[in-house]
């Protein structure tokens, strides 16, 4: 039989080009053999074939353009038997396992069976009779001695079956129905038309907004099914539990999920707080007043409170806001108004491993101020997220095991009576068994489709809705959708105390899309919508705009005086004013005077320290500055014996939240670890994410609570950026202020730690990030003249930056501030040293962090030793000083009539001498940024490479950054510049045996 192989449906595109062949006539082939590669402007994609066969013709070449329907070949059927015989094969094991299984279950004998440890629970009834006698007591004595009592015997009975060591009783998941029953539902007070007309405007405008933005440009992009599919679940929360911050009150905290940001716009839109002109500039954001594609406090300072578009960040800093929350309670500085924080996030978004990390935390600290959202909508970007399995069971199954009070919104009101009306136990059997990839397509199908899959399976379902049309089985809703189960579940979800709540929510993706984007898998793609696809939203939503009107893409917004609009914005009135808005009313911290650092800018003498240590006696220091002391936060994952901050446990202690149940085994030792409930440190473990979270929580306490908060994250350097630079950057879009301290840093100076330890780079990482302001200072003077900047600008000025310092664990003296260098500390660079005693040849040697030392070291050398002489500069910021650099050219490029200006760096070193060698303990590419902005020759030695365990003596060999290796480099530049013979560097090398052959480290 000749049978042919067109294109099928290929979503949005006409006309692809075929870009790749890859059969050929007489090719034997099997069914889903690839037969073509397909590109449009945005992907390829291979075309399967349908069946196995032959290729008898072949009707396509490359760079022929084909659309749904072209033909592209024929094939015989000759050897899709075989094909069809494997698939029989399957089969016939499947059925002969079927059998044999049947037997056992046949074959059993209880009797036999003594007592086996732990063993699972049976899913087959072997003696349905008994099975009922169970049950019957059970109903019995609920009716009789109430529910209370009805868990206690069922409770006393599992404890009875572990103590005999014979069940395990599968407690991780509840059948696939609502959490909450009927009866026990909480009413809600609202106008449930006006409310569904309210919403129904919302849901038009959200997608007319993206609609219409694609028709200026296919390039903004946007998403209309996220939303539709969590309208609802907005809009209960928004008409009667979210409560605005107000000169009475804190606020409610909402962390809205990413792609759902048209529905906010067009929510704020009927309120009247975003003009129609805002709308049509959504995803326009170049020029002033667009509306930013998600929610980025730093394009829209004054609506957006929280960054959550990149997956997974919002529910770990969810959490860790929640937590802030009763550590400034526990610690006095916020009043305990019962604020919650609710968290929206989607059922792919729960595969990010920081969606589920700190699940454990929020049970364990009992954040019952903390409410999870999960929209489940059953598909992801490209497909189902569970379509072999049921993401809600297995959301369940997590959250309950954390310890989480889980509720479950699976089923609609229009269930009800069916459920209550199923005594065969078939409905929840087939509710339980069906999996969310069949659940997923009978939304896409219709209600034909639904009953002959889902309750045609059992006769007892058929039987079950054999009144019903298949428009009422079409009918029968999700519980996302349902504004009474939505409301129900909000309710006691904020009523729940001791811990913090799920809401896992059972909705359709592309919810009133119709044949354009519901329930399939190209849902959330779609962002353009034709015409009749509007009329269709229109019509499903009874919105009141004309066809005309729908043509136009118009935006509906009823009067200001119509009861839709008095009714949405008392409702909010009511609760206190908008959602979301952001705002800030936190009083400034004035930074503490010069004295409370004055120790650091003496000369240590002989006492050596490292900048770790002074950094913590800074600290130390601050905590006695009546203005800073109770707003500093420090935090750190558990490395403060590492930094040597064990003696803050007892001075200030550790938060937790229960205080200290048990005497801790040091409780005779001056650092005892001291756990209290008005602690002040944040010790959080070993979760680098987790403590950054916390660290964002405080470092926007100035907004989200209206205190302004000192957090200093102390972390190992290389578990900072290189770890949660994500968060490092939603923290930069939420305008963070506060301390990122990179820890035990410099890729030589760390030693003993290995590849995976020693961080060579993470300034770089940092400067990628616009406002984050950093450090590598080398002296504590240099680390105190900075710190105190840091806490003048961020906490006194209020300035949206966020600093990065690294301090290293070496130990040296550190010798006293020279005068009057504190202004060029902060721009980047000073000048250290001056050798001027030879006067011939000249260098620029400049050094930052541990290695200036050895920049300082090689100095001595040059001039004692070969007559070199040097200017030493102390960069505490290449990226500062880069920063400043390309902001000077730019403008004198901008402006080239007018007198040229000059960089910091340039003004420092335009009248220098000699060629310049730049040194760090990180990558070359580090103090390579200020290249182009010195007119000299530019040599740089840096740790490009893997670190690896050794002293530090060794790796700085190693890397080349010793004082002998700066001498012999600096010699040779000489010789390259012909300001020196060769002889002095030929002789320095081999004086200090360097391997001319030994390879770049970066290939070691
Ligand atoms: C970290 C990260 N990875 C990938 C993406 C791209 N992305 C945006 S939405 C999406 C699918 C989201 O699915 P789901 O969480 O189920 O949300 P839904 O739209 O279905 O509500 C993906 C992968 C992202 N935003 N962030
Ligand atoms: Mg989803």
């Amino acid at each position: 039989m000749t049978q042919s192989i067109i294109i099928p449906d290929i979503g949005d595109f006409e006309s692809v080009e075929i870009i790749e062949v890859l059969v050929k006539v007489g090719d034997q082939i099997n069914k889903d053999d690839p037969i073509v590669t397909l590109e449009s402007d945005k992907s390829s994609v291979e075309v399967p074939s349908p069946f196995s066969g032959k290729i008898l013709e072949l009707n396509v070449k490359i760079g022929d353009k084909v659309s749904k329907g072209t033909l592209l070949a024929k094939l015989t059927n000759g050897v899709s038997d075989v094909y069809e015989k494997k698939i029989n094969q399957k089969n016939i094991t499947v059925t002969e396992e079927k059998n044999i299984h049947q037997d056992k279950v046949k074959d059993f004998n209880p009797n036999k069976i003594k007592k086996v440890f732990a063993q699972p629970s049976a899913k087959d009834d072997i003696d349905p009779v008994e099975t009922k006698e169970w049950i019957d007591s059970l109903n019995n004595v609920v009716e009789n001695d109430g529910p209370t009592r009805a868990s206690y015997l069922l409770n006393k009975i599992i404890s009875e079956a572990y103590a005999a060591g014979l069940v395990l009783p599968d407690t991780k998941t509840t059948p696939y129905i609502n959490t909450i029953p009927p009866e026990l539902e909480a009413k809600s007070p609202g106008d449930q038309n006006i409310e569904k007309k309210i919403r129904a405007y919302i849901r038009w405008n959200a997608a007319a907004m993206v609609v219409r933005a694609n028709k200026i440009s296919s390039e903004l992009g946007g998403h209309i099914g996220t939303f539709a599919s969590a309208a609802t679940l907005y809009d209960v929360g928004m008409n009667h539990f979210w409560r605005a911050k107000n000169k009475n009150f804190g606020g409610d905290l909402i962390y809205f999920q990413g792609h759902s940001s048209p529905g906010m716009y067009a929510r704020a839109f009927l309120e009247g707080r975003i003009t129609e002109k805002q709308l049509n500039r959504f995803r326009q954001e170049i020029d002033s007043g667009g509306l930013s594609s998600y929610p980025h406090p730093w394009l829209m300072p004054k609506f957006w409170q929280f960054p959550t578009v990149s997956m997974g960040l919002g529910p770990i800093m969810g959490i860790y806001q929640a937590r802030f929350m009763k550590y400034l309670i526990n610690r006095g500085l916020l009043k305990d108004e019962e604020r919650k924080v609710w968290v929206f996030l989607g059922d792919g978004e729960m595969d990010e491993p920081e969606s589920l990390g700190a699940i454990g935390l929020a049970a364990r600290e009992k954040l019952d101020n903390l409410i999870f959202v999960i929209n489940c909508n059953l598909q992801r970007l490209d497909g189902p997220v569970r379509g072999n399995g049921k993401i809600i069971q297995e959301l369940e199954g997590s959250f309950r095991g954390a310890g989480w009070n889980v509720l479950k919104v699976i089923w609609g009101s229009y269930w009800d009576p069916l459920i209550k009306a199923d005594k065969s136990g078939m409905l929840i059997k087939r509710m339980n068994e069906c999996v969310d990839g069949e659940y997923q397509a009978m939304k896409a199908k219709g209600g034909a489709y639904v009953r002959e899959k889902f309750f045609g399976k059992y006769p007892e379902l058929k039987e079950l809705i054999s009144s019903m049309t298949d428009n009422d089985i079409w009918k029968l809703n999700r519980g996302g959708h349902d504004p009474h189960k939505v409301y129900a579940a909000y309710y006691a979800a904020t009523q729940n105390q001791g811990s913090p709540t799920v809401i896992i929510a059972k909705t359709v993706k592309g919810y009133g899309m119709g044949k354009s984007g519901e329930s399939i898998n190209t849902t959330h793609q779609q962002k353009k919508l034709d015409e009749q696809d509007l009329l269709y939203y229109r019509d499903r939503f009874n919105v009141p705009l004309t066809d005309e009107q729908v043509k136009n893409i118009e935006f509906y917004k009823p009067s200001e005086n119509s009861e839709e609009i008095r009714y949405l914005k008392e409702r909010r009135k009511q609760l206190g004013g908008f959602i979301p808005e952001r705002s800030s009313f936190a009083k400034r911290i004035k930074a503490p005077p010069k004295d409370i650092f004055e120790s650091f800018m003496q000369a240590t003498g002989e006492k050596e320290m490292s900048t770790t240590m002074a950094l913590v006696r800074m600290l130390t220091n601050l905590l006695r500055d009546q203005n800073v002391a109770p707003r500093l936060v420090p935090i750190i994952p558990d490395e403060a014996r590492t930094f040597g901050m064990e003696g803050f446990f007892t001075k200030i202690g550790i938060y937790a939240h229960e205080g200290q149940k048990y005497e801790p085994v040091d409780s005779e030792q001056l650092s005892s670890y001291r756990e209290d409930k008005s602690g002040q440190v944040l010790e959080e473990g070993i979760t680098e994410a987790g403590a950054m979270s916390s660290w964002i929580a405080a470092a926007t306490a100035y907004t989200n609570h209206d205190i302004e908060m000192i957090p200093v994250y102390l972390f190992y350097s290389m578990f900072g950026f290189q770890r949660i630079g994500d968060l490092a950057w939603a923290a930069g879009d939420a305008q963070a202020r506060g301390f990122l301290i990179g820890a035990t840093a410099g890729r030589t100076t760390l030693a003993g730690e290995g590849l995976q330890h020693q961080d060579g780079h993470s300034h770089i990482l940092a400067s990628m990030i616009p406002n984050c302001v950093s450090y590598d200072p080398t002296f504590a003077y240099e680390l105190a003249v900075i710190f105190r900047e840091g806490l003048r600008r961020m906490h006194e000025k209020n300035e949206n930056i966020f600093y990065y310092i690294t301090v290293m664990n070496e130990n040296y003296p550190h010798p006293e501030k020279p005068e009057g260098v504190d202004e060029e500390i902060l721009k980047g660079m000073y000048l250290f040293k001056e050798y001027k005693n030879k006067g011939k040849i000249k260098i620029q040697l400049l050094g930052s962090g541990t290695i200036l030392r050895e920049a300082i070291a090689a100095a001595k050398i040059l001039s004692e030793e070969y007559g070199v002489d040097s200017d030493i500069w102390s960069v505490t910021s290449f990226n500062e000083l880069r920063k400043n650099g390309m902001e000077t050219e730019r403008k004198n490029l901008l402006n080239p009539n007018n007198k040229k200006e000059k960089s910091y760096v340039e003004e420092c070193l335009e009248k220098r001498d000699g060629p310049i060698i730049a040194v760090s303990d990180y990558v070359r590419s580090f103090s390579d940024q200020i290249r182009p902005y010195t007119k000299k020759s530019f040599y740089s030695l840096g740790t490009d490479g893997f670190g690896r365990s050794d002293t530090r003596k060794n790796l700085r060999k190693f890397f080349e950054v010793d004082k002998e290796h700066i001498v012999a480099y600096t010699l040779s530049a000489l010789a390259k510049e012909q300001l020196l013979g060769t002889d002095s560097s030929e002789k320095a090398l081999k004086k200090y045996n360097i391997d001319k052959n030994k390879a770049f480290p970066t290939k070691l």
